[in-house]
């Protein structure tokens, strides 16, 4: 097989994303954090590694309320990650490796230290007045971080609306000059030769005229989720981005509806008849990472099944196909890590953490790695309740003691699951002091599995290495024009098999991904393996299937396998 490009496609659908959290990539200058210099010193790593772009966690001026995502100036580096000098240094040496540069932009509020809400606040007549959401009297919203909605200021004699923690206030979109000031935002560090865009939580930045109460059991969509007017102020805000190149706008997107990401990833036709860009290239989704919630959501983990995870994908795929673009992923910054969670997190770390990523990046979509995944990292043995550093974490764990009355270890193991400090322990580089991520006292603690679970003891390993695997997998990706061009087609299993298998499929071209995800054996479950149409073994994670096996039925534990088939 070779590439065999259709067209000319816009490079973020050739692209394998790897998103970086600042804080816990690589400590540049000896304090602990992790910083720009820091992250520029890694560039060959993830180049090396098969990636084409980073996406950057909020790295602007900040109380560090929320790690960043309260955000007191923009257009300013805080000096716990460097200077825009050194932004401008990492993006020039990304840009002689080819790696494009993404930044996270979070525009639907700022923080509370930002001049722009302190004016607003102490001078309800002046400019800034009407650029958060004040009033007199708060609605029953609830806000996402197990929090009320609304905080009252004595200093401005209103409640103002916050979706996240009170220190961050929501932007009020309504306001003309809001809208223009972000875009010229963008704008600016465009100017900078950024690529594109990551928009925190974008599909909550149109509240529901007159903001009126949630009625009783109702979900927040149409309310503050997926508002009114999102896709056409998300559609003003991209006509006013410099257009001299392709930029990707990537927009986090909880609890969106189908059909309202395909509002946002689709062209649109104006009045004249002529075409209007998509509004965001693509969503990222959260579906697939809810699958182990329970009745109660994300503090209220259960097993995963598998049936489950497959329907959810096979639904995604299907709506947002052409013209629409997925973006697929398998964590974040927000979430517990895929081994742990979705995977098996020791017997087989290797196995599980390779068969997930195969089943989930040969997708149709832009794959985004997270940091670490490529090493199997795993959650941080959180100990006590006092050791979580989160703000959603921890107020999720106070809610449940103080407001749903549960036992503290029973809540404190829901927490531990979910936190979101899970996925935020420093990078494993090695087997130095603090995994090789700094000299000093790290912020958060280094995962104490280093020792074994590191970048440097994988590259030189020659069996089960889970970086050379990704490596691997995404070069092969990259290879064939059928993970990129072909349709998405999910394989039906019985709700109780383990089995999650697809087949891509271009013009006479057809592969067929497997994935046995549990840790025992599956027999002749693979019909579709048996068949005469099995040309060649692409790609395994079980280092003896190098051609058709013998026993074509089967799968052994979290093994993955990729074939390219005969025909359709
Ligand atoms: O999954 C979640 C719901 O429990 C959240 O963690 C969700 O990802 C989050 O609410 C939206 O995330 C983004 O915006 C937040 C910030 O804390 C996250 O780190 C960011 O990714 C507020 O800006």
């Amino acid at each position: 097989m070779t590439n065999e490009p259709k067209e000319v496609v816009p490079w973020w659908k050739d692209a394998v994303i790897y998103h970086v959290y600042p804080r816990s990539f690589q400590d540049g200058n000896g304090d602990g954090v992790g910083d720009l210099a820091g992250i520029t010193t890694r560039l060959p790593y993830i180049r090396d590694l098969g990636a084409s772009a980073i996406w950057m966690g909020p790295v602007f001026s900040s109380p560090q309320v929320d790690n960043g995502y309260d955000i007191s100036d923009y257009r300013t580096i805080d000096p716990l990650f460097g200077t825009r000098e050194d932004m401008e240094l990492l993006i020039e040496r990304a840009h002689e490796l080819d790696i494009r540069v993404l930044l996270d932009l979070v525009f639907n509020h700022t923080s509370d230290q930002h001049r722009w809400f302190i004016e607003s606040r102490d001078n309800p007549g002046g400019p800034y007045g009407d650029w958060y959401i004040w009033r007199d009297a708060p609605n029953n919203w609830q806000g996402f971080f197990s929090l009320p909605a609304w905080t009252w200021s004595p200093e401005r004699g209103q409640y103002y609306l916050h979706l996240f923690t009170p220190e961050q206030p929501d932007l009020n979109w309504e306001n003309p000059a809001v809208r223009k000031e972000l875009a010229e935002t963008a704008n600016f560090w465009l100017d900078r030769g950024v690529d594109g865009f990551r928009l925190d939580v974008i599909n909550v930045i149109s509240k529901r005229t007159g903001l009126p109460s949630l009625p009783p059991g109702r979900a927040p969509n149409g309310y503050f989720i997926d508002g009114p007017s999102t896709a056409e102020w998300l559609r003003e805000f991209r006509s006013r981005l410099r257009s001299d190149r392709e930029i990707v706008l990537v927009g986090e997107t909880p609890g969106v509806t189908p059909e309202a990401a395909r509002r946002y990833t689709r062209p649109a036709v104006d009045p004249r008849g002529a075409e209007v860009p998509a509004a965001l290239d693509m969503v990222l989704l959260f579906d697939h990472l809810a699958v182990d919630h329970g009745p109660e959501g994300r503090w209220d983990p259960r097993p995963l099944e598998i049936g489950a995870l497959r329907d959810v994908v096979e639904r995604w795929q299907r709506e947002l196909a052409e013209p629409s673009w997925p973006s697929i992923y398998l964590s974040n910054h927000d979430q517990p890590r895929v081994v742990s969670r979705y995977g098996s997190e020791t017997e087989f770390r290797y196995e599980s953490a390779t068969a997930l990523a195969t089943a989930f990046y040969l997708q149709r979509g832009t794959p985004i790695v997270y940091q670490g995944d490529e090493i199997a990292m795993r959650n941080y043995p959180l100990d006590r309740p006092d050791e979580i550093v989160d703000i959603e974490s921890a107020n999720a764990y106070r809610k449940l003691v103080e407001q749903h009355g549960l036992d503290s270890t029973v809540a404190f193991e829901r927490v531990r699951r979910e936190a979101r400090d899970n996925g935020r322990t420093p990078m494993q580089w090695n087997t130095d002091a603090h995994a090789g991520f700094t000299g000093a006292t790290p912020w958060f603690p280094v995962n104490p599995d280093y020792i074994q679970w590191n970048v440097s003891t994988q590259m030189e390993q020659t069996q089960r290495s889970v970086l050379r695997y990704f490596c691997r997998l995404l070069s092969m990706r990259r290879e064939l024009a059928v993970f990129r061009d072909g349709d998405f087609r999910m394989i039906r299993s019985d709700a109780a098999s383990p089995l999650f298998a697809f087949r891509r499929s271009l013009l006479d071209r057809s592969v067929l991904v497997v994935a046995n995800l549990s840790s025992h054996e599956v027999s002749r479950v693979v019909s579709i393996m048996e068949d005469e149409s099995v040309r060649e073994v692409l790609l395994c994670n079980y280092a003896e299937r190098t051609q058709r096996s013998g026993e074509p039925g089967q799968l052994r534990a979290w093994e993955t396998v990729v074939f390219e088939m005969r025909g359709n």
